[in-house]
């Protein structure tokens, strides 16, 4: 008689977990449970698509127009619909800054609700084409006044997000969330179509032996930031670290939570700013290492005490390890004096 491989009756998926937390909260009503599971289904439509992609590649089966005979949409195009076609319909939002998106999404009375959701749909899209990890990135904020949506209501710092995640489509699709009780990480199971909790309350090493940067802008770096890198090569000052660079933020920083380390993304000549996002890019991640006992900077304060000036702004970025951070920071400090 054949038998049924061992299939477990009590799985603990990602809307289980949210529902039990909701449960501990006081005064919850169970819209951000509602909220979560949206962000979810595009998760998983996205996390489908993007295996297509590689396929259609792979073996050169692109179908220029789908069954309505409209033109196949670009990834990150559909990414960034279904992220605002789940949340608009989930009743929990009252308003969206996306990266794709020039102005606010609003939406409209009837579906409106009280969180505010910041999001990069697909980040590292300069890897979708070589089949490198890309990922999606979100911040999710409460809506505190009775104001009517506008970018100023988008520019809360990041210390007031209630919860924040990012979905990694890697060798597997995982998503990793906070809702400020720790980290937990949510493997998606294809069989079943399900989120199920692989690992919880993840915890950052305290130092790493890996450094994460675009090293080819070195010219471009400030004396600090050369300073502290040719430090993690040089025998003489300990055990050389490793680099590592995927160039997708997601996929960067899911190392660096894992192994331990540092990713930094620092200003360069070209980009005074940083180059990464700070409402939906660097946020979110701050949210998440900090939860898991990092830390994150922008090289002057906390990122999360960040207060934005606008809804794209730009932020340099220094996270991961505590002490590999603090180490970065005091090498800034040290040549800021
Ligand atoms: P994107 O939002 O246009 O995809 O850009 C963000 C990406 C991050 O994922 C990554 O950390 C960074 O850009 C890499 O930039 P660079 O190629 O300058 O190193
Ligand atoms: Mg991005």
């Amino acid at each position: 008689m054949s038998k049924i491989p061992s299939i477990s009756s009590d799985t603990m998926t990602l809307t289980r977990h949210v529902l039990a937390q909701q449960k501990l909260a006081k005064n919850a009503t169970g819209d951000l449970t509602q909220l979560l599971t949206s962000i979810q289904t595009a998760v998983k439509v996205v996390s489908f698509a993007v295996r297509k992609a590689g396929i259609t590649q792979l073996f050169g089966t692109a179908e220029k127009t789908n069954v309505q005979g409209e033109e196949v949409k670009k990834l990150d195009v559909l990414a960034n619909d279904l992220f605002i076609n789940m949340l608009k319909s989930s009743y929990t939002t009252c308003m969206m800054v996306s990266e794709e998106n020039e102005n606010i999404i609003e939406v409209e009375a009837e579906q409106s609700g009280k969180y505010i959701v910041c999001f990069d749909p697909l980040d590292g899209s300069s890897n979708i084409d070589c089949l490198a990890s890309i990922g999606s990135i979100f911040g999710i904020y409460r809506k505190e006044t009775d104001e009517a949506p506008s970018p100023s209501l988008g520019l809360q710092p990041g210390n007031k997000m209630v919860a924040a995640g990012y979905a990694l489509y890697g060798s597997a699709t995982v998503m990793v969330l906070t809702t400020g009780n720790g980290v937990d990480m949510f493997m998606l199971d294809p069989s079943i179509g399900e989120f199920i909790l692989i690992e919880s309350q993840m915890k950052i090493p305290l130092r790493g032996k890996i450094y994460s940067i675009n090293e080819a802008y070195e010219n471009k770096w400030e004396p600090a930031i050369k300073e502290y890198v040719k430090n993690k090569k040089d025998p003489s000052k300990g055990k050389p670290y490793g680099a590592r660079y995927v160039g997708s933020m997601v996929a960067d920083v899911h190392r660096t939570i894992k192994y331990g380390g540092i990713f930094m993304y620092p200003i360069t000549t070209d980009a005074p700013k940083g180059k990464l996002r700070l409402q939906y890019e660097c946020n979110p991640m701050a949210f998440i290492v900090t939860q898991a006992g990092g830390l994150a900077t922008n090289g002057k304060i906390p990122i999360l005490d960040v207060v934005p000036t606008s809804i794209h702004e730009r932020s340099p970025i220094f996270l991961g390890s505590k002490e590999d951070v603090e180490e970065v920071q005091a090498l800034i400090n040290q040549h800021a004096n």
